[in-house]
């Protein structure tokens, strides 16, 4: 028997994109390991990847298209051609379209693959068809509003820069479960005598790689950077050149905003004591080249973009953005590597159409729109399960007249809701092109194996549906092979110099560095402290939506290691590592409320209720509840999982999710108020 080895790219929502070696014999992956010679990952793989050959040959794997054959959401479905599925779809959105027109359809599409060819290809389409279009706003715009306030399109620094630094924060980020590679350029520094601090809302896996864990009141991060920089101010540790060259603002900063933010006040917003907010600011402050990664844990609040925008002007302030080590690393932009609009094909639209935000499915599909949501597409998403308020999500899946496609690799919670089911090829056996977000990589990856049962890709799956539609641009005919040629011969200034003959035959290959410092990518050249377009033109602390909940937890709904949002639920070896949908809670509240370590019980709010396993920790302090991973309904204890509890709400900008920002109530099982 012979095996080959082959490479290609982890195509999941990682900020991280490793390289893979996968072993084949006879047409299978029969191994998947980390590729050594990938520049950045080097051959190191998360927990959740280490067997995705079981994943790409699970036995859930969908393996033909299926048509419902039972009552909306009952999971009972029978198997047809594709002929018949595709028939069927263009038959009804025919119908769909003559009486409410195409924007009575709704594509719903995120990152189940990060390939810029899947992951885009339902953009061309739904475009010319003239459907709604769907603001992708579930992740974390409001992060990237933050970093554009003080920041414009200025490009962080590398991540290996890291290793430079002599003082890392890392602020709402679990590094070990969700950013592993960079967590070893953390532990770099570390070995160079770095001090690392840890700023989150309870003891994550990442705090045992810190020096120095601060547990913050959800959402108050905002109030801790401004009684940082009071601090700074007070005890001069301004690098007053790099301020007067190259920031706007820092005076109106220091004297009209700081002024408000005693230490007292701050410890009082936060809950953090006095003395740990003066040390962190001054250990901030005295450092040569600190460096704070931000995750997007924080960002996830009705004040995520001020408190992100907050934070960013801390280095601002000690001139860390001058030097090398130094700075604040929100994830990198490389947007601009490839030329998208070829992809996303805007042009094909007639006319601009309805936009609908994603985070606010369970509103669109209930709601009294104009026309109302007739047919919902979903492609690489799972929005029952990972999308805010899972009650009115369900309760529109559920709507009879509510005409739901899905093209998935697993029978997941919106599939079973749908009414046709298309099967998916894994990113072994489809090609794409990569580009990380939290590294400056881009890699091409063919396809390794044959297609699993009938499956097929995005991109051919759009191409069907295109014919059968009427639309004949020969744009839908190009495979994705085609289309990669296509994107590879434009070029852009971030591709310059590459090596193109590395990426031809399958490498990661780095992108050429853009320019990070002064003059700033910002209307004015300098790092904006104060912005004349924000609505509140100096930072702030604003206080997040959960602050009025009546409630008595907060609620956080973080990622687990043995997953990646509702991915990989199908192994079931990584669901037994996470010991069961768990809800993680202080022995003191437990004590108070009567409840029991490895009893079941229920969070509720005014959205939903929620049944969890209890594991009562003294990681997790007073008043918070954490609920890792986002589990599919079919292995949860009771009948909804975590996203039940949050809300629509949106950020103050970029119209994000705010899943951190909601709080609970917990009882035992047996306690019926
Ligand atoms: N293993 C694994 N890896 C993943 C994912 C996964 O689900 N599992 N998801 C992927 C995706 S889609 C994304 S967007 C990235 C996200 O990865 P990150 O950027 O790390 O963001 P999160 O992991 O969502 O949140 C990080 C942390 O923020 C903390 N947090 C919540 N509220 C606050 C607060 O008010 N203040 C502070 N200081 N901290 C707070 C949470 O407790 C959590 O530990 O990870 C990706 N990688
Ligand atoms: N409670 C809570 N909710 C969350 C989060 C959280 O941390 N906590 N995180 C949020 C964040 S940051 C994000 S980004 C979202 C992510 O939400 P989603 O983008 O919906 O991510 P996944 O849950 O990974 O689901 C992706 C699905 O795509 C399928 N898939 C994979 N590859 C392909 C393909 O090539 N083609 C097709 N058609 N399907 C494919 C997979 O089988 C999988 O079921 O979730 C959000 N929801
Ligand atoms: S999920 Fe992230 S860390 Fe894990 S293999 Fe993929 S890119 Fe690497
Ligand atoms: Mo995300």
């Amino acid at each position: 028997m012979t095996t080959q080895i082959k490479r290609s790219a982890c195509p999941y929502d990682c900020p991280d994109t490793c390289g893979l070696l996968v072993e084949i014999s006879e047409g299978k992956a029969v191994r998947v390991s980390g590729d050594p010679d990938h520049p950045y990952t080097r051959g190191l793989l998360c927990p959740k990847m280490l067997h995705y050959e079981q994943t790409v040959h699970s036995p859930l794997r969908l393996i033909t298209p299926l048509k419902r054959s039972g009552a909306k959401g009952s999971g009972n479905f029978t198997p047809i051609t594709w002929d018949d599925a595709i028939g069927e779809i263009a038959l009804r959105w025919r119908e769909i379209i003559g009486r409410y027109g195409a924007e009575a359809i709704l594509p719903y599409s995120y990152a189940g693959t990060m390939g810029l060819i899947q992951r885009n290809s339902g953009h061309p389409f739904f475009h010319a068809l003239g459907a709604s279009r769907l603001a992708r706003t579930i992740c974390s715009p409001a992060k990237d509003a933050g970093w554009q306030a003080v920041m414009g399109e200025t490009p962080p620094p590398p991540p290996e820069s890291v290793a430079k630094s002599d003082l890392v924060i890392l602020w709402g980020i679990d590094a070990a479960a969700t950013s592993i590679h960079f967590l070893r350029g953390v532990q770099d520094a570390k070995r160079n005598g770095a001090r690392i601090w840890l700023i989150n809302t309870y003891e994550t896996a990442t705090a045992s790689a810190a020096d120095e864990v601060i547990l913050v009141r959800p959402g108050s991060d905002g109030a801790l950077a401004l009684g940082m920089m009071h601090i700074l101010v007070r005890d001069d540790l301004v690098d007053h050149g790099f301020v007067a060259q190259r920031v706007q603002g820092f005076q109106e900063l220091k004297d009209q905003v700081l002024p408000d933010y005693s230490i007292e006040k701050v410890a009082a917003i936060t809950g953090i004591a006095g003395e740990k907010i003066e040390r962190l600011a001054r250990e901030y402050g005295k450092a040569e080249a600190a460096y704070i990664r931000l995750g997007s844990g924080l960002s996830r609040y009705g004040n995520g973009a001020m408190t992100i925008r907050t934070i960013a002007c801390l280095p601002a302030i000690t001139g860390a953005y001058g030097r090398e080590g130094g700075g604040c690393f929100p994830g990198t932009s490389t947007g601009p590597a490839f030329a998208m609009k070829e992809v996303t094909r805007e042009d094909f639209m007639a006319a601009p159409t309805r936009i609908v935000n994603m985070n606010q499915l369970g509103n669109a599909l209930n709601g009294l729109n104009d026309p109302p949501v007739m047919s919902l597409y979903v492609y690489h998403s799972n929005p029952a399960a990972v999308t805010p308020d899972q009650n009115a999500v369900i309760k529109g899946l559920l709507r009879e007249d509510l005409f739901t496609v899905i093209h998935e690799r697993f029978m997941t919670d919106t599939a079973r809701h749908a009414d046709i089911v298309l099967p998916a090829t894994s990113s072994l056996e489809h090609s794409d092109l990569y580009r990380s977000y939290g590294t400056y990589h881009i890699q091409r990856a063919r396809a390794v194996i044959p297609a699993v049962g009938q499956s097929k890709s995005n991109r051919e799956v759009f191409g069907l549906l295109a014919q059968a539609m009427g639309l004949d641009d020969p744009f839908f005919r190009q495979t994705a092979d085609d289309l990669i040629d296509h994107l590879l011969s434009i070029p852009t200034s971030l591709r310059q110099d590459i090596d193109v003959e590395a990426l031809a035959v399958g490498r990661a290959v780095q992108l050429r560095l853009p320019e990070t410092g002064f003059p700033y990518r910002t209307s004015s050249g300098r790092i904006e402290i104060f912005n004349p377009r924000e609505e509140h033109p100096l930072p702030c602390y604003l206080p997040p939506h959960g602050d009025n909940d009546p409630f008595p937890f907060r609620l956080m709904t973080a990622p687990t290691p043995y997953a990646l949002n509702a991915s990989f639920y199908e192994q079931e070896e990584l669901r037994r590592k996470q010991g069961g949908m768990l809800l993680q809670m202080n022995p003191l509240d437990a004590e108070e409320k009567g409840l029991e370590n490895g009893k079941a019980v229920r969070a509720r709010n005014d959205l939903g209720e929620v049944t969890f396993t209890l594991r009562i920790t003294s990681k997790v302090p007073r008043g918070v509840v954490v609920a890792e991973g986002v589990w599919w309904l079919t292995y949860a204890p009771g009948s909804r999982s975590v996203n039940a509890l949050t809300s629509q709400r949106l950020t103050d900008r970029g119209e994000g999710s705010t899943f951190y920002d909601n709080k609970v109530d917990i009882c035992a099982m047996d306690d019926k108020k």
